[in-house]
């Protein structure tokens, strides 16, 4: 739903995921930069606007957020019709939130049948929790080729929230054209295809104490898969980061998909090898 108000483009985002996840938390740390302990219900459906920049562009953002699991089944046709964007919200202290990805991205798919761009969200990262498990049920579940980012998440610390409407913001911007259309690549693939590398680029900055280890866990893949890793070091390309719609670190650009925020290997390695055989052996 495109909506142009004076000159801007709006953009429709809607945000699903099992109650409790924190879904009007993200948005409320987004929209009005505040954060409850309280937990409320959604009752119905609200629906917030905030513009933001990208690229030198504004961009206008409606964000819907939804209320609890049982009463969604009378709403969702008209909730999440003509989408532009979703948000999928789970809770790292409750891996079963992760299983519920699969149910919310085919109500999603029944009421849109076009491709748009859609990010898992990972909330709640300043609570304990268990990546490895985390990390098992992502690599179990069918909806991972169809997401094109991953953020690990705080509503509570404010961590990595506003990187996720600037990736979709950025996403929506390159969208190639408007219905049925491809998702489109971040990174450029004409010289990667010569040699049959994967293109991996890694945001880096010498303040971020996750980036090394990381950095060095994705060059460790490349025994088992071909890579072509690119570190951009923000401090000094504070403009491409700004391009690319990059706010924390660290930043990985896997073909089609971005990863914000600390993730372990195992994760990090199942999202390379996924794109690498959907870019590379498909081909051959
Ligand atoms: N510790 C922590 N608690 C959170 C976070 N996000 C949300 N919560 C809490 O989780 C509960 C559910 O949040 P809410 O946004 O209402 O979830 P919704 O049902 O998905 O909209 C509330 O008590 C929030 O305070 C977070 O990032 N960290
Ligand atoms: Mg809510």
């Amino acid at each position: 739903m495109s909506v142009v108000l004076g000159s801007v483009d709006c953009q429709k985002i809607v945000v699903l995921g099992n109650p409790n996840v924190g879904k009007t938390s993200i948005i409320q740390r987004f929209v009005h930069n505040r954060f409850e302990e309280r937990y409320a219900a959604t009752l119905g459906f609200n629906i917030y606007t905030r513009y933001i920049q990208i690229a030198n562009k504004n961009v206008g953002l409606t964000i819907w957020d939804i209320g609890g699991q049982e009463t969604f089944k009378k709403f969702a046709f008209r909730y999440l019709i003509e989408s532009d964007a979703a948000i999928f919200v789970t809770d790292v202290t409750r891996t079963e939130t992760i299983d519920s990805l699969k149910v919310w991205n085919d109500s999603l798919e029944q009421v849109i049948n076009r491709k748009i761009p859609k990010i898992v969200l990972f909330n709640k990262i300043d609570l304990k929790h268990d990546m490895n498990a985390i990390s098992e049920k992502m690599a179990s579940l069918d909806i991972r080729s169809e997401f094109n980012g991953i953020v690990f998440a705080s509503a509570k610390t404010g961590a990595n929230v506003s990187d996720i409407f600037s990736m979709l913001a950025k996403m929506l911007l390159e969208w190639n054209g408007k219905f049925g259309s491809p998702v489109k690549q971040w990174v450029d693939f004409k010289g990667a295809f010569v040699d049959e590398r994967l293109p991996i680029i890694f945001f880096s900055s010498k303040d971020c104490e996750w980036c090394p280890p990381l950095l060095d866990k994705i060059q460790s893949f490349s025994a088992e898969v071909p890579l072509e890793v690119k570190v951009i070091d923000v401090d000094a390309n504070s403009k491409q980061a700004k391009e690319f719609g990059v706010q924390s670190l660290p930043t990985t650009i896997v073909g089609a998909k971005m990863v914000v925020g600390y993730s372990d290997g195992t994760f990090l390695k199942a999202i390379i090898t996924d794109e690498y055989s959907r870019l590379f052996e498909q081909k051959k």
